[in-house]
C-alpha cells in the first residue's frame, strides 16, 4: 500500500498521463486504462510519486475529454470503472498515489442535466443549473453579451425556442450555475465518489472560472475589469472551502490542486489558504523565457506569494495545453517562451532539448512539488506539422488555424521500434488518434533506455535523487551570489543546483560529489544550457 505520508502533496513529483495518448492497449489507436497498467514499470522506474490523469469519464470527446457526460462512469473508449479500481490498487502498491481531474466549470452538452435543460421550458429549474438567457436585439437574434469564447468566437449559443445558453469554453460545454446549491451538492458527491475509491487527490479543471457575475454585464475585452464578470470570482473561494470540508472529511486528507491561471500572485494565493486548495499550478513559471533574471524573479515571487499562506509551491514545465517546452526553449527568440501555444518557424529543437534539461534539473531542485507531462522525460518536440484533417483540438478548428491548438503536445507516445506506432499500440493496429512523425525512432523509450546520456536517464537519475535527497522537495532554498545568466541555489546543508543559462563555460565551485548534470561535463566547467547538482562541503 501507499506509505501514506501526510502532506505529499507538498513535495511530491507528480507525472501526467494523457489517457488518450499514453498506451494503447487493445489496438484502436486510442490510449487506454489497459495500456496504462501494461506500462505501470515505466513511471515506477522513472521514480515519480503519483499520477495525475487528465479525464478519463464518459465524452463525447469534443474537447478530448473535458466535455464529461458522466463523472462515475469511465469512458468505454479509455476502460470500465472496474478497471480504473483495479489501476488506483495496482499504483497504489507500487507506493504511486493517483490523482484524477475533475470539471467544474462546465459539463458536456450530452450531459443528463444539459438534456433535460434543454426539453425544458425557458425559466424551468433545469435550465437554471446553467446560463440560459434571452437574446438581445429586436428578436433576440443577438447574444446577451459581448464575452468570447476562450476556444474562438462567441461564448454563447441558441437553441430553438430561442434562448441563448454560455459557454466559456466550446458549445459542446455548457457552462454550470454554480449558484445553483444543486450543482454544489452534486461536486461534493462526485468527489467522494472517487475519493472513496482511493483517490488521493482532485485536480481541479479552471478552478478560478466558476463563478459568473449573475448580471452577465458586458465588458470591453481590451481591458480586466475589476471584479471580471467571470475571472476569479471571490465567490470561488466559498465553493473549495465546501470541497476542503470533504478532502479533510477522510482519514487520510486527500489533495484539491488547482488549475488556476491568474497574472496577479496574491489573488492566486488566496485560493491557497489553509481550508482551501492544496496547491495550484505555477504557470507563471512556465511562462517565463530562457532568462536567468526572469526565471529567478518568477521563483521569488512565488515562493512569497506561496509563503504568506503556508502553502508549498509548485513547477511545472508542459502540460496538454500549451507547446512543448524542448520547441519553445528551441526558439530563436526565447522570450517569446511566453507564447505557450504559437507556430514555431526555425527552431533549433537540439538547442531546446538541452535547455529542456536542464530546466528539469531547475525545477526538480525547487522548493515544492513538480509536474512532469508524459513525454517530456522523453525530451518530445512539439509535432509542428500534423495535417489540417488529422487535427482535433476545437482551437484549431474554431480560430481557422491561426491558433495552432494542443494537437501538437499530445501526440501519442513512442515506446519502442522505428516507425508508427512504435509501440504505442500493439503491431498492426490503425495509425494512433493523431500521426506520430517518422523520424520519432531515436525518442522511444526503449532507444533511450540504452543510452546512459538520454533525457529519459537524466530524469530517472534526477526524479531517483529528488525522492532521497532529505533536502529536496518542500524546505527552505538560498540564492548563492552568481555571474550574470547563472543560477545558484543551495537546499540546506550540502545541495547545490547550478544552471548556466550564458554563453560562456562555467567553472564549478568546490564540491566532493557531481550528483547529476544535464549534459556531459569537462574539466570541471559547467557548459553553456546546462545544469548541475553538486554535493558541497
Ligand atoms: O484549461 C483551461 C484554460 O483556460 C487553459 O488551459 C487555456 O486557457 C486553454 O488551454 C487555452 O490556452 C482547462 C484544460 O486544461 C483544458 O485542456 C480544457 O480544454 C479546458 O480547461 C476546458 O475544460
Ligand atoms: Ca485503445
Amino acid at each position: 500500500m501507499t506509505p501514506r505520508t501526510t502532506d505529499w502533496w507538498r513535495h511530491a513529483a507528480i507525472y501526467q498521463v494523457y489517457p488518450r495518448s499514453f498506451a494503447d492497449g487493445n489496438g484502436d489507436g486510442i490510449g487506454d486504462l489497459t495500456g496504462v497498467r501494461s506500462r505501470l514499470d515505466h513511471l515506477q522506474r522513472l521514480g515519480i510519486e503519483a499520477i495525475w490523469f487528465s479525464p478519463w469519464y464518459l465524452t463525447p470527446m469534443a474537447d478530448a475529454g473535458y466535455d464529461v457526460t458522466d463523472f462515475r462512469q469511465i469512458d468505454p473508449r479509455f476502460g470500465t470503472l472496474a478497471e480504473a479500481e483495479k489501476l488506483i490498487a495496482e499504483a497504489h502498491e507500487r507506493g504511486i498515489r493517483i490523482i484524477v481531474d475533475v470539471v467544474p466549470n462546465h459539463v458536456s452538452n450530452e450531459h443528463a442535466w444539459f438534456t433535460a435543460a434543454l426539453a425544458a421550458a425557458p425559466g424551468s429549474p433545469e435550465r437554471d443549473l446553467f446560463w440560459f438567457r434571452e437574446g438581445r436585439g429586436e428578436n433576440g437574434e443577438l447574444p446577451p453579451n459581448e464575452w468570447q469564447s476562450i476556444f474562438g468566437g462567441s461564448a454563447w449559443t441558441r437553441v430553438p425556442d430561442g434562448q441563448w445558453y454560455l459557454h466559456l469554453f466550446a458549445p459542446e460545454q455548457p457552462d454550470l450555475n454554480w449558484r445553483s446549491p444543486l450543482v454544489r451538492a452534486e461536486y461534493e458527491d462526485i468527489l467522494r465518489f472517487w475519493f472513496d475509491r482511493g483517490v488521493d487527490g482532485i485536480r481541479v479543471d479552471s478552478a478560478a472560472m466558476c463563478s459568473k457575475d449573475p448580471d452577465l454585464p458586458d465588458y470591453d475585452h481590451a481591458r480586466f475589469p475589476d471584479p471580471h464578470p467571470y475571472v476569479d470570482r471571490d465567490e470561488n473561494h466559498e465553493i473549495y472551502r465546501g470541497w476542503r470540508a470533504v478532502a479533510d472529511s477522510y482519514a487520510e486528507p486527500r489533495a484539491l490542486i488547482g488549475e488556476v491561471w491568474l497574472a496577479d500572485p496574491a489573488r492566486f494565493a488566496q485560493y491557497l489558504r489553509a481550508d482551501e486548495l492544496h496547491t495550484a499550478f505555477n504557470f507563471d513559471f512556465l511562462g517565463c523565457g530562457w532568462d536567468a533574471a526572469a526565471l529567478r524573479a518568477c521563483v521569488d515571487q512565488t515562493l512569497a506569494a506561496h509563503a504568506g499562506v503556508g502553502a508549498a509551491s509548485t513547477w511545472v514545465l508542459s502540460n496538454h495545453d500549451v507547446t512543448r517546452h524542448v520547441t519553445r526553449y528551441g526558439r530563436p527568440d526565447t522570450s517569446t517562451a511566453a507564447g505557450i501555444r504559437q507556430y514555431n518557424p526555425e527552431v533549433d529543437e537540439d538547442l531546446g532539448r538541452r535547455r529542456a534539461r536542464a530546466a528539469a534539473l531547475l525545477t526538480m531542485a525547487l522548493p515544492g512539488a513538480v509536474y512532469v507531462y508524459q513525454g517530456e522525460e522523453l525530451g518530445l518536440p512539439e509535432v509542428e506539422d500534423i495535417p489540417a484533417d488529422r487535427r482535433d483540438d476545437p482551437i484549431y478548428h474554431r480560430t481557422n488555424g491561426k491558433d495552432p491548438g494542443r494537437d501538437g503536445c499530445r501526440v501519442p507516445l513512442p515506446w519502442t521500434g522505428d516507425t508508427e506506432p512504435y509501440g504505442f499500440s500493439p503491431a498492426d493496429s490503425p495509425s494512433p488518434w493523431l500521426p506520430q512523425p517518422p523520424t520519432w525512432s531515436h525518442l522511444t523509450v526503449a532507444a533511450q533506455d540504452k543510452d546512459p546520456d538520454s533525457t529519459l536517464n537524466l530524469y530517472r537519475t534526477a526524479l531517483t535523487l529528488r525522492a532521497t535527497e532529505p533536502t529536496l522537495g518542500d524546505g527552505p532554498m538560498q540564492w548563492l551570489d552568481s555571474p550574470r545568466n547563472v543560477l545558484a541555489f543551495t537546499r540546506g546543508e550540502g545541495f547545490t543546483c547550478l544552471v548556466n543559462l550564458s554563453t560562456t563555460p562555467l567553472p564549478l565551485p568546490p564540491h566532493t560529489q557531481l550528483l547529476a548534470s544535464s549534459h556531459p561535463l569537462s574539466e570541471n566547467l559547467l557548459p553553456p544550457d546546462t545544469s548541475a547538482w553538486l554535493r558541497t562541503p
